[in-house]
């Protein structure tokens, strides 16, 4: 065997066991770079004979070609092989079930829902909604809205007061949304036709209240807003809130300060079962409170009784969703539970309005 055969056999080895395009390209620069065994061997022709070059020559040359040929086979080979791994790490396993989008993974809370399906059937009627601060003046939450100072009134709502300000001034949590519709008559011309939802709060806490919950108020000021406007307002609202075509309804007479009449509203039930139904039955379940704005709180807000009248409503939400999504408790509403809003949750794509159905 020639040297030239032994290098050969050296070098083939070397290529056959790259097993990296990295380990495959120091064999090529050991045989073929400029100082490569190869290289050097070729080098070699420039100081030989003629007849010792014709001899030699195609020996090295050829040597050098099939080395070369070798590593481009090898190079091609651990290529596909790498990309072949690479395919393989990175298959997709298209039987996996498709991960939902955030945006149709998140879940809307039964009282935002209720609050959208409230602000729908009220803006098909013609109602805009209206917003207040949680932190309200005595005047707003109570003075403004005929509670005359010292009253009972005040403390039948439990109210939680602040530590007076530096002009000796005690502010309250609003116990109602009232202060909100106060505000929209001080700045605000007849006529006005409002909501007002949002967070209340009293000193109360059990199986059926919490410190914090939610009203929706509604307020009507015109200069023949009647009785019989208010209650077909209800009705209306009713009917559709339950999707019941009809519902009867009952004015119980009631007393709140700010309204004269005042009334308490039950709506008709059925409770067969344990379960509730709307729209038929012989049961009544209060909802709401109402009556015609008194004319003190219009007084209050400067507007003259002769000239001007109106009527309004309030409703707690927190006991309406519980009623129509059958939620038996109230306190989940504020635990913050994943897995109850993953159960009683809405899609946050599904929006309440009256064309697509409030609760499609
Ligand atoms: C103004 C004038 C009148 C709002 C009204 C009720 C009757 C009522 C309760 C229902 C259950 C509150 O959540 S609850 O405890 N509300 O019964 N609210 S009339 O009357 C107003 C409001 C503002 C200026």
């Amino acid at each position: 065997m020639t040297d030239l055969d032994t290098l050969e056999g050296d070098l083939l080895g070397q290529v056959g066991s790259a097993s990296d395009e990295a380990s495959l390209d120091a064999v090529r620069v050991a045989a073929l770079g400029k100082k490569g065994s190869i290289s050097e061997l070729l080098k070699t022709l420039g100081g030989m004979t003629p007849e010792e070059r014709k001899e030699r020559g195609p020996l090295i040359n050829g040597l050098r070609d099939r080395v070369q040929g070798a590593i481009a086979t090898r190079r091609e080979a651990l290529a596909e092989a790498a990309l072949e791994a690479r395919l393989s790490a990175e298959r997709i396993d298209i039987t996996l079930p498709v991960r939902d989008a955030p945006e149709s993974r998140g879940r809307i809370h039964p009282i935002s829902q209720v609050m959208d399906e409230i602000t729908a059937i009220f803006a098909d009627m013609g109602f805009s909604v209206a917003e207040g601060p949680d932190i309200e003046t005595d005047d707003y939450n109570f003075t403004a809205l005929n509670f005359p100072p010292g009253h009972p009134a005040r403390e039948m709502h439990d109210t939680f007061f602040l530590a007076p300000d530096h002009n000796g001034q005690r502010k309250v949590l609003r116990t109602h949304t009232s202060p909100v519709q106060i505000r929209t008559m001080r700045s605000q011309e007849p006529p006005i036709r409002v909501i007002c939802p949002g967070r209340t709060y009293r000193h109360d806490s059990d199986q059926t209240h919490t410190p914090m919950f939610h009203q929706v108020e509604g307020l009507v000021i015109d200069k023949t807003a009647t009785i019989a406007n208010l209650k077909w307002v209800l009705e209306e609202f009713c009917r559709t809130f339950f999707e019941v075509d009809a519902v009867k309804m009952r004015f119980r007479p009631s007393f709140f300060p700010f309204t004269e009449p005042s009334a308490e509203v039950d709506i008709q039930c059925s409770r067969k079962g344990g379960e509730i139904r709307f729209g038929e039955g012989t049961d009544w379940l209060e909802i709401l409170g109402c009556g015609m704005v008194h004319p003190n709180v219009l007084r209050n807000c400067g507007y003259d009784p002769d000239f001007v009248q109106g009527f309004a409503f309030g409703m707690g939400i927190d006991r309406i969703a519980m009623l129509k999504y059958g939620t038996p408790d109230l306190r989940p509403f504020f635990e913050a539970d994943v897995r109850w809003l993953e159960h009683y949750g809405f899609r946050p794509l599904d929006i309440p309005s009256l064309v697509a159905g409030l609760t499609s």
